[in-house]
This record gives C-alpha cells, structure tokens and sequence, in this order.
C-alpha cells in the first residue's frame, strides 16, 4: 500500500549513526541516533516520540556541557568575585526548546528530526515534563534571573533542592474542588542533569554544641546526612557562557545501620536512611504562607549548609586568606528561606576556621544581601527556639550571641527604650518564643531590597521601619523584579517575535539582548499594514490556545471574544474572588437583557488559573466556586458565545507559556499595597478602611448593593448548593479583611471601560503595541545588572 519498507525516516541517516564520516551536516543527526542507540538503547524500529525527545535532549546536552566545562574553566582561572543565588525554589519549566534557541541551534535539530521521521518537532518539545521545583512568583524569578546572569556572561550560580516531588498535579473533581496529584518528574531520567557524587558534604542535624572560650564552640553527635550535588547547565542566549545551577539531593551517610541490621530490626536499619532521603522528597506547596514543619526547616538548613561548604571549599582553592572572603564571594539570599547561612557562616569561620568572632561578623554581613518578596504577616518566618534548639543547638548559640550585641548597640543608640528592644530583638518574646528570620537576614546582609518601587518604600516605612532607623536608609533598596524575554518572548510567542525583528530591523538577538529597543515599535504605531499583523498574531495565539482547550477539556472558545485572564496562585489577598464575583455580576446583567441587547454586549472568555495549597481551606472554596459558575453559565444557551467561564486545571509554566500570549487583558487586582510586585496600579495602602470595618460595621448591602446581589444569589444556590460558599461569603459580609466590598463597584467601572475600549478595534491594538513597546525595563537582565553592580560588585566574565 506503498508505506516505506524502513520504519521512518530516512534509512541511510539511521545507519551513518555508528559508522559515517563526520561532516558539518550529519553531526547532528549522527549525536541524536548515537543517543538513540546508546543512552536510551532503542533503534528506528522501536522509537517514538519521546524516545526521540530524550535522545535529541541528551544530543543538546552535550553542547550545553562543551560550553558549561569552558565556562567553568575560565571562571577557575580568572578567579573573579562570583555571586551565588540561594534559593529554595526553582520554576524551570521545560528545558529543551529553550536551550535550543539559546544555542542557536534550533532550526538545525527541527530539520535534523525531521530526517528522522519527526515532522512535528512541536510534539517531541511537548513530551518533555516540567521541572517545576517552585510554587509561583518567587521560584519563577529565580529561574528568569539565572537564565539572566548566563546571558549577561556574569559569574553567577544558583544553588537549590533537587525536590523528588516538584509542584503538585492539580486535578479538578466533578464536584469542582481542587484534587492534589504527586509530581514524580524524575521516573523518567533527567537528561538536563548531572549527577556528581564526587560533590558531597556531610551536612549534621541535632546534637550537642559545647562552648569553649567566649566565641567558639564544638557541635557533635546527632545525624548526619550526605548531600550530592546534580548540576544543570543554564545556557546564556547568544553567548557560550553556560553557568551552573546546582541542586542538593539528600542521602543517607551510611545506607544500613549493620547493627540493627544484624539484631534483626530491619525495620530500624533503614530508618535512618529513610529519614535521611525524606529531606529532598518534596516542594513545600505553600505560597506566601509560613509553615513551621521541622522537615521544612531541615530541607533549609541542608541546602544552605551544603552550599557553603561548597562555596568556601572553592575560595579555599584560590589560597587567599579567609579576610579577603567578600572580595571572591556575594551571597544573595532569596527571601529568608535561606537565612540560616547567616548564623551557619559564623560557625564555619568561628569554630571551624579560627576567625575571631568580630572579624568573622565583618566579613559575613559584607557576603550576604537579602532580597524580601513580602510585608504579609503569615508569610514571614519565624522558627520556635525549642525547635530550633533541638535541631540546630550551635545555630541557637550564634544567634543568641549575635542578638546580644546587636541589642547593645540599640540600647547605645536609644537609651533606655525598651519598647524598641523589645520590637527589634530577634527574639520574640512569648512561650515559646521565636526567631525572626527576616531580622536575622537584615543584620547579616550589607544590602536588604524589595521588588518593586512601591514594595521596598512599604518594606522600608513598614516590616523594617525600626532597622532604617538603626542602619540609615542606604542600607535599604530596590531593585525592581524582572523577566526573561527568551522564554516570555520568543520563545513562547514566536509570532510576535518575528514581527518585533521585521519591525526593528537586523536580527532578534538585538532587542532581545536590550528590552529597551522596544521603544522602536512606537514608530510604527500608525501604520495599518503593521497594526493588522499585531492583531493578527494575537488572534493566532488565541487559536493556538483555543486548539490547547478543545482538546485537553472539550471546549469550544470564540477567539474574536475578549480573552480576560486572571493566572496566579489562589490567595484571598490576591481576590480572585473580586472577579468571580463580577463574573456573576455579567452574567446576572447578560440575563436581564432581551435578545437585541445581547446582541450589542461584548463577547468575553474569562480564564481563570492557579493552584491552592492544599491546607487552605478558603482559597480551595474559590477554585470550586469558579468551577460551578463556570458550569452553569457555560451550559446556559443564552450566554453562548458571548461569555465563557474556564478554570484550566493544573496552571504550570509550560500552560503559561500557551496562556500569556493568547491574552487581550490580564487582571492584578490584589488588595492594595499587599503584592509585593506588580506596583504599576497600586497607589496607596488602605490600613484605614480595614479598621473601619471592624469598628464601624456596616451591612454589605449598604457597602455595595449590586455586590449584595451576587452573594445573594450564590447563597439561594444558583451555582449548585449554596451553603457550601457561606464560609467564603461571611469572610465578604463581615470584616472583609481583603476589602472586596470596598472595591467592587469600582471594579464593574473597569470592566465596563474595558468592555468599551475593546471595541475600538485599532485604538485597542495601538494599546497592545504601546504596552509591549514600553515594558523593557522589565527584562531580567536589566534585574540581574542591577544585582550585579549595587549589591554584588561582580562583573561579566565573557568565554570566547
Ligand atoms: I514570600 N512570592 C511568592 O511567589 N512566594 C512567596 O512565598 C513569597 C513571595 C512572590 C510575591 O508574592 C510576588 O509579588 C513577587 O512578584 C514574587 O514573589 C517575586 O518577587
């Protein structure tokens, strides 16, 4: 029936695997079928997609590791001051296509799988599973700066937890609630690490700390648990700089306890290698929320002192002595998940390297900055003493020993004034009392930032007010949260892409290396021919998505509506309550209109995206919330066409990147002055209408009629039984703490603008070309250069 005899592809391409002469043209070819043949040991008889992925990842892998050794290399040789990104968290996403136009490479390897049978390269990029080692914000901008600091050639690694378990798989039920699924991404083999278990360091837990003499100490007995290293070579864009991202995996010292084993407790004799591997198990789901698990906190302080031991190991090979430490080395810490390296430092030049302790505070607080991604209350950590004194008996002795002088100083400053020891100790006091991490980070830190403008002067007048006073302002900056335009750009938008090139002229790795070369779109704002194609790649990136829709949940999107897009994880502060609940407020009003008006009312696909930890009750009634409404005003024939409801399930950087670009509007409408970024509409705190509230009570009727509707019609059960969103709906009637009623007439205005300006086809686009031409200060590389230069003082170091 004419089908080829050979299985696919090109038969002779298959065979000159093993035995051709290398040219230019095979070797890409010939390393993916030397893949195919050895790594993963199939044949063209018994491969399929991927198979293919995974021989074809492990062919660019090899590039990636030529660069990454030459790199290595010559930061060993030229021996510049580095920075290290410590960071609990890293949201990668998928790896492959990235790395390919990073490389440069991808056109050659698209036609390379197509010799081999794969026409659609798209479907082998698909089969590879995301690394998703981060819950949201924080982790995806640790992943945006490394992809940075490789791009902007600078000595730059990351160090984190090789999760076994990353972000969980959220399923929807019947009933619309949120079902968490285990994410066991590595039971396929990763072929984007490295395992390296010549990098190892013994990491101790629980124990003993003995004094002797004023400062030092020895710490002994306890567990202690071995940490590997795996390393991921993080490609620059356009450059050969390949920087190194190295994630921790736990393992235990010794895998059987022979004597138990030999006394027939078996069930004892792995136990200690169980706990030991417990460590790197899992990716705490919590999102802007503090946790007190000791599992947690041992998952911190193995990481951290894993990678001290590894960054002092590598300053001691440069044979300078320890008092020239912050001259080869900066420390960022990523929030204070980390900040345990503070006290940790200390205990390596005290009691392991013979520092005097005063010289040894110089040094340390002249390593670290602190970067702080939040001012809400429950997010910010603090540990209890007793744990911490069981667990980390020396650190508690440091930490005590430091808060004494550093309350000294206070006491110097502002005699007498002990309302202000009290606020800045950090200690709180209490039964039990705790820790103050975010305290401890500032202390440690020469530098502490916020995120955004808005975000640091809050951090600064605020959480840390008492410290500004102490340490002066300059100690206390701003640097401003960024993106990587490869990924959030060219790589998951490749139409715009192309335009932005066609547009400006010469090749994209000039804007794309300089974000602010967007501007140059703004001279081309009014013309028709350049205004169509803007339009016409956004309604291709809705059919795109739409296509990712039909198929994954069987429904059908009218990719001329307005897509409105709320994407982020579930969080009352956030209120993705606010626009459920002007989603009634639409439907309600589409309802109360006869067929001609409907007629006139603007068509509208309204997405909704987000995982909910699985411990927060309130955020999880959201999620089911939006589901049932989804439900009934999908199924109402009088809404069809005119307004979709979606919740996609199991939002992740790869469903982003098909996501964003599909969007005409994206909603940040969080309680003012409580995201830590995203500053552009927030312009004030509103402490005073939150007291108002809860002294001067007034019914939600008064508040808001029309938001008085909609909770009422929820509550008769117009989305299925409405006694299940009581406990959402008396969080809105009484105390209102996110001030939904307070904002949500004046929302519904927004909206109706929104509606309006939509309608205006070629105002809308010239919006859409405005935003984007304007956003290039918000490119990580602008980010990470910030970094680099005022809080880290390292330079780009460039591989020929
Ligand atoms: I703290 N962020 C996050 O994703 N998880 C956290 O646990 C904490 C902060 C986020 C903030 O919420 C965002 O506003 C911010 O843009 C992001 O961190 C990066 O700074």
């Amino acid at each position: 029936d004419g089908k080829e005899v050979w299985p696919r592809g090109q038969e002779s391409v298959w065979k000159s695997g093993l035995r051709a002469v290398e040219t230019e043209e095979t070797s890409i070819t010939k390393s993916i079928v030397h893949h195919v043949q050895t790594t993963i040991a199939r044949q063209a008889y018994n491969i399929d997609e991927e198979g293919a992925y995974r021989a074809i990842a492990y062919s660019v892998r090899d590039n990636l590791i030529v660069n990454w050794n030459d790199t290595q290399m010559l930061y060993t040789r030229k021996a510049p001051k580095r920075a290290y990104y410590l960071s609990l968290e890293f949201l990668m996403g998928r790896t492959l296509d990235n790395a390919l136009l990073n490389l440069g490479l991808k056109e050659d390897y698209q036609k390379a799988a197509r010799k081999l049978g794969f026409e659609d390269f798209e479907e082998l990029v698909e089969s590879e599973r995301d690394a998703a080692l981060g819950n949201g914000g924080l982790g995806r901008l640790a992943a945006c700066y490394i992809d940075s600091g490789a791009t902007c050639e600078l000595p730059l690694w990351g160090y984190g937890l090789r999760y076994h378990y990353g972000m969980f798989w959220q399923q929807i039920s019947t009933d619309g609630s949120q079902v968490e699924a285990p994410d066991p991404w590595l039971n396929h083999a990763n072929p984007w690490e490295v395992h390296r278990p010549d990098v190892s360091y013994l990491v101790r837990f629980y124990g003993h700390a003995e004094r002797i003499g004023d400062s030092k100490a020895i710490w002994s007995g306890g567990q202690e648990v071995m940490a590997v290293a795996y390393d991921v070579p993080i490609p620059g864009s356009y450059t050969r700089n390949t920087n190194n991202l190295r994630l921790w995996d736990a393992k235990p010292k010794r895998g059987f306890d022979l004597n138990s084993f030999n006394a027939g407790d078996y069930e004892k004799a792995v136990e200690s290698s169980n706990s030991a591997e417990a460590l790197t198990r899992v990716l705490y789901p919590n999102d802007n929320h503090m946790v007190g698990k000791e599992l947690r906190l041992k998952q911190q302080y193995f990481w951290t002192a894993a990678s001290l031991a590894d960054i002092t190991r590598r300053f001691k090979q440069l044979g300078e002595p320890f008092s020239k430490f912050h001259e080869y080395v900066a420390i960022q810490l990523n929030d204070t998940h980390p900040t345990i390296a503070v006290p940790e430092l200390m205990r390596i030049f005290v009691d392991e390297e013979d520092i005097p302790w005063d010289q040894a505070w110089e040094i340390t607080q002249k390593v670290f900055g602190y970067t702080n991604h939040t001012v809400l209350p429950e997010a910010l950590e603090k540990w209890p003493v007793p744990l911490f004194q069981h667990l980390l008996p020396r650190h508690l002795q440091i930490i005590f020993d430091l808060n004494h002088s550093f309350l000294q100083a206070v006491e110097k400053k502002w005699p007498n004034d002990r309302d202000r020891l009290t606020r800045m100790s950090l200690i709180q006091e209490g039964f039990p009392q705790y820790i103050r991490m975010a305290y401890l980070a500032v202390i440690g830190s020469h530098k502490v930032n916020g995120v955004a403008e808005l975000h640091s002067e809050l951090v600064r007048t605020t959480i840390m007010k008492d410290f500004v006073d102490f340490y002066g302002p300059s100690k206390f900056g701003n640097v401003t949260n960024g993106i990587t335009p490869r990924r959030w750009l060219d790589q998951c938008n490749p139409g715009l892409s192309s335009l932005i090139t066609e547009t400006l002229g010469g090749d994209k790795t000039k804007w794309l290396k300089d974000l602010s070369k967007l501007e140059g779109l703004l001279s081309h704002i009014d013309d028709p021919a350049f205004q169509k194609k803007w339009a016409d790649v956004k309604l291709q990136n809705k059919q795109r998505f739409a296509q990712f829709i039909e198929q994954t949940m069987g429904v059908k999107l009218n990719t001329s509506a307005l897509f409105d897009v709320q994407v982020k994880r579930l969080h009352e502060y956030k209120r993705q309550s606010l626009n459920i609940l002007g989603v009634i407020h639409r439907y309600l009003t589409i309802k109360s209109l006869n067929a001609e008006e409907r007629a006139k009312v603007v068509p509208r696909v309204v997405l909704f995206g987000g995982k909910a930890a699985p411990g927060y009750y309130m955020a999880k009634l959201v999620i089911r919330l939006i589901n049932n409404v989804a439900k009934v005003i999908n199924a109402d024939p009088d809404l069809q066409g005119i307004l979709t409801v979606l919740f996609v399930p199991d939002y992740s950087v790869s469903v982003a990147e098909l996501l964003i670009p599909a969007s005409d509007i994206s909603e940040h409408i969080s309680t003012a002055g409580t995201e830590a970024s995203g500053t552009s509409n927030m312009k004030f705190c509103f402490e005073d209408l939150r007291y108002n509230h809860q002294y001067h009570p007034t019914s939600l009727e008064e508040r808001s009629p029309a938001l008085a509707v909609v909770c009422k019609v929820i509550a008769e059960g117009r989305f299925g039984d409405g006694s299940i969103y009581e406990p959402f709906l008396n969080t809105i009637r009484t105390g209102d703490y996110y001030l939904v009623s307070d904002d949500f007439d004046s929302y519904l205005e927004a909206q109706k603008m929104v509606d309006t300006a939509y309608q205006d086809k070629v105002s809308w686009v010239k919006k859409s070309i405005t935003t984007t031409a304007k956003m290039g200060k918000f490119s990580s590389d602008r980010a990470i250069m910030n970094y680099a230069e005022e809080y880290w003082n390292i330079e780009p170091v460039k591989l020929n």
